[in-house]
């Protein structure tokens, strides 16, 4: 039998395997990110602040594009067998200021065992085909029908993952067949791409070209983790491959790392097989995937995130001034979540701890692990998608866009839709409570 975390890390490892030969430059991306992993943990020690090395290493998040409610509710079924529950709601289309007419989510596991397991998670996203301001009611109709006839997931991939959702794994023949399987539905498939229909949704954007225009579902991109990722920046350069002007995110800066930080490159042109209008099929090529890298740091509470939305616009330079400079900032004012731990083994003398976070902290009464931000940012993800983009595609702003929300995505999907940060809340709430239950504190009820 091979339980729920076996098939998410067996499932992110043949995947990895299968990315790495349909995108060359991606292996090269895993080759440097293991480099720069090895020598800061040379330089700095593994303390594993923000996860292992093991898990460092295996780390990956994926990108996949789907084009209707439909294929949104078969990817969760999938990804529900591997232990990946929808977190997050993100709205691109106001996120980006090019064409980018998708809504999104990130299946990834919730618990933080599972987390440290593998913590494998896939950025999802669907095309809002009934957005009036890229898709006129002649363009859904088609792009709907068009939609309606490809099928991205085999039956049997559908009724292995149900089993694997309801049974917790799967015995080893049956998940075999049900990685197979999985793993090819995301391969790029050798299908002709009918050319006329590709370049009527490329004008509108190439992420609707790249989801409705073709007859199956691929992954965009795959990006590891890596634990310094300005000198990674530097070192693909030195390679001759050229990555976006920026890292999206948070800047460098010697304070604590948070949220997220990330950057791309765009991945050469593959060859494609076209149907032309006459009805031969010729080669051709597109460019649509790329390659990406992250650095993870430490997930922020509603009001770290408040100010750090507030600075993202100011010079790098005004953060030491406003943003907290310690972790032991970032815990008393509440900007970050962590795990709480009462302190061992260190004698009391018989004093009673004090009642507040900065006197436990600083008395040493309790310990403070940073939790890792495990999700994504929409302004960073739209600045990826859009970088990517050589086309700014078309959008009619004198008409009102289609309204998708939180709540609409969990009628879609038959499953609830988790709020990042009451996810990340109950955990740092429920390390708190224990750690004052063994200090001997009451509740604490603030
Ligand atoms: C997804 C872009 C967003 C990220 O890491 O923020 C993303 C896509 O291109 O499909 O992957
Ligand atoms: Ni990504």
């Amino acid at each position: 039998m091979l339980p729920t975390w076996r098939l998410r890390a067996e499932f992110a490892r043949r995947l990895s395997g299968m990315y790495g030969n349909e995108v060359p430059a991606y292996t090269t991306l895993l080759e440097v990110s293991a480099q720069v992993n090895d020598e800061v943990i040379a330089r700095t020690g593994d303390t594993g602040r923000l996860g292992g090395i093991a898990r460092v290493t295996a780390e990956r998040h994926g990108a996949i594009r789907v084009g209707t409610p439909r294929e949104m509710r078969r990817a969760a079924l999938i990804f529900a067998a591997l232990g990946m529950e929808p977190v997050g709601f993100y709205d691109l289309r106001e996120a980006a200021a090019s064409a980018v007419p998708v809504v999104s989510t990130a299946f990834r596991p919730i618990d933080a065992e599972e987390l440290e397991r593998n913590p494998f998670r896939v950025f999802t996203s669907m095309l809002t085909t009934a957005d009036r301001r890229f898709f006129d009611p002649d363009l859904e109709a088609r792009l709907e029908s068009f939609l309606g006839r490809r099928e991205l997931f085999p039956s049997e991939l559908l009724r292995l993952a149900e089993r694997a959702e309801r049974e917790r794994g799967l015995g080893e023949e049956n998940a075999e067949r049900f990685l197979a399987l999985a793993v090819a539905a995301f391969e790029l498939s050798p299908e002709p791409v009918d050319r006329a229909w590709y370049a009527e949704l490329e004008r509108v954007s190439a992420v609707a070209a790249d989801i409705g225009g073709v007859t199956s579902t691929h992954v965009n991109h795959l990006t590891p983790r890596v634990l310094d990722i300005d000198e990674l920046y530097r070192r693909m350069g030195e390679l001759g491959i050229t990555m976006i002007d920026r890292i999206q995110g948070p800047p460098r800066w010697d304070g604590p790392d948070v949220l997220l930080r990330q950057t791309s490159f765009r991945a050469l042109a593959e060859p494609r097989r076209f149907r032309e209008s006459d009805g031969s099929v010729g080669e051709g090529s597109l460019r649509v995937r790329f390659g990406e890298v992250e650095a993870r740091g430490i997930a922020l509470t509603r009001a770290g995130r408040a100010l750090y939305d507030e600075l993202i616009g100011e010079p790098a330079e005004r953060w030491p001034s406003r943003f907290p400079r310690t972790e032991r900032e970032l815990a008393v004012q509440e900007r970050a979540y962590f795990r709480y731990e009462p302190a061992t083994g260190r004698p009391r003398d018989g004093r009673t701890p004090p009642q507040d976070l900065a006197g436990l902290l600083d008395g040493g009464w309790l310990s403070a692990a940073p939790i890792v931000y495990e999700d994504f940012l929409p302004r960073s993800a739209a600045g990826i998608f859009q970088s990517n983009l050589t086309d700014e595609g078309t959008r009619d702003s004198s008409v009102a866009g289609a309204h998708y929300d939180q709540q609409w995505l969990s009628g879609v999907l038959e499953r609830p839709v988790h709020d990042p940060f009451d996810l990340y809340a109950a955990q740092q709430d429920r390390s708190l409570q224990q750690a004052r239950r063994a200090l001997g504190l009451p509740k604490d009820t603030s």
